[in-house]
């Protein structure tokens, strides 16, 4: 009776949220996802005049966040919580990106309407395959000296002929903390300690062809109890690659895992808390479209309050002899900021 009493209340909450039903999963947890009922919209908790809350593990919001005060994102840069902001319509990636970067592949602005998702232009990433070596392009911005809640909100689509294998692979954008004077590395195999970097990479994960490409989209992850040197993969539904869902703790939510379709356009955003120095209050999340697909708390990024997200990018990587043609990703609609974004809203 008391499981079917937190089902009603949760029908109703997930109305007023925005949420989609096929997120509620209430049977691996005794996390009750539903209570209370109220709408965060950032990591000041429900007191947005009070301090951050590193690792606030109530619910987070869904739908439109601050993007609701800026019609097709007009003036959005300068909303007090937004710290960078890039719709590619000025054509001049190297001046607002702090570093970018295209190895066997292309990292330019483009005017075709196949890859545009506002106005006139956008950014395009391509591998190309197969090729003599690891295929690397990209873009990062610098938000020195960091900050400790960091979403970032963009818009991306896979070419429809884009076949992605895993591992080896890294597809879409990321958050990164480095120490300032390494903000230029990407450190590869190398375990996080607590002082020296962490970061998620929003991928998909195809490890061959009996799934649909891209495959099914995971955090891939450097933190402070990372399963093996070169990172963990965190899917929706709880499964982590290497390791289990109890690294999440008692507070996490099961959710159904995501496959994006190629040749369409969604709305991603990334989230990042990094935890108190001492404690496992860390949480890492992402939306698709606006609706909470990936969330994951319980997570110990650092054991310094110095080391904060300061590095944001979009990446294509391969090295991955499976990927025998070109692979593209298209981007548009670069948000980051301290509080949540949510989907552009049109008129
Ligand atoms: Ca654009």
């Amino acid at each position: 009776m008391i499981r079917t009493g937190m089902f009603v209340i949760g029908i109703v909450a997930m109305f007023f949220l925005g949420g989609a039903p096929s997120q509620i999963s209430i049977a691996d947890s005794e996390y009750d996802p539903f209570q209370p009922v109220q709408i965060i919209t950032s990591a000041h908790g429900p007191d947005q005049n009070g301090p951050v809350i590193p690792g606030y593990a109530e619910p987070l919001p869904e739908g439109p966040g601050l993007s609701v005060n800026y019609i097709n994102d007009i003036g959005i840069v300068d909303d007090p919580s937004v710290l960078f902001a890039d719709d590619f319509e000025q054509s001049m990636l190297d001046e607002h990106w702090d570093h970018t970067w295209a190895n066997r592949g292309e990292s330019r602005i483009i005017h075709d309407k196949i890859g545009v998702h506002s106005g006139g232009s956008a950014y395009m990433a391509r591998i190309h395959r197969p090729a003599d070596g690891p295929s690397s392009v990209g873009a990062r911005k610098f938000l020195l000296p960091g900050h400790d809640t960091l979403f970032f909100r963009y818009y991306a689509k896979y070419s429809s002929n884009s076949e992605l294998y895993h591992g080896g692979t890294h597809n879409a954008a990321s958050i990164a903390a480095r120490r300032p004077d390494e903000i230029y590395e990407s450190y590869a195999g190398v375990y996080a300690k607590g002082d020296n970097l962490y970061s998620i990479i929003l991928d998909t994960w195809r490890p061959d062809s009996t799934v649909a490409s891209p495959g099914e989209m995971a955090f891939y992850c450097y933190h402070m109890h990372q399963g093996h040197q070169w990172g963990d993969h965190f899917f929706p539904s709880g499964r982590v690659l290497p390791g289990g869902r109890e690294l999440f703790g008692p507070k996490f939510v099961p959710r159904d895992d995501f496959t994006p379709e190629r040749g369409r356009w969604y709305c991603y955003e990334l989230m990042i808390i990094a935890n108190t120095p001492g404690e496992r209050n860390g949480r890492a999340a992402f939306w698709v479209d606006g609706i909470l697909t990936g969330d994951f708390p319980n997570l110990e990024f650092r054991n310094t309050a110095e080391l904060k997200p300061n590095r944001i990018a979009f990446q294509l990587y391969t090295h991955n002899e499976q990927i025998t043609g070109d692979v593209t990703m298209w981007f548009d609609d670069a948000v980051a900021a301290t509080s949540y974004i949510g989907p552009r809203t049109e008129r």
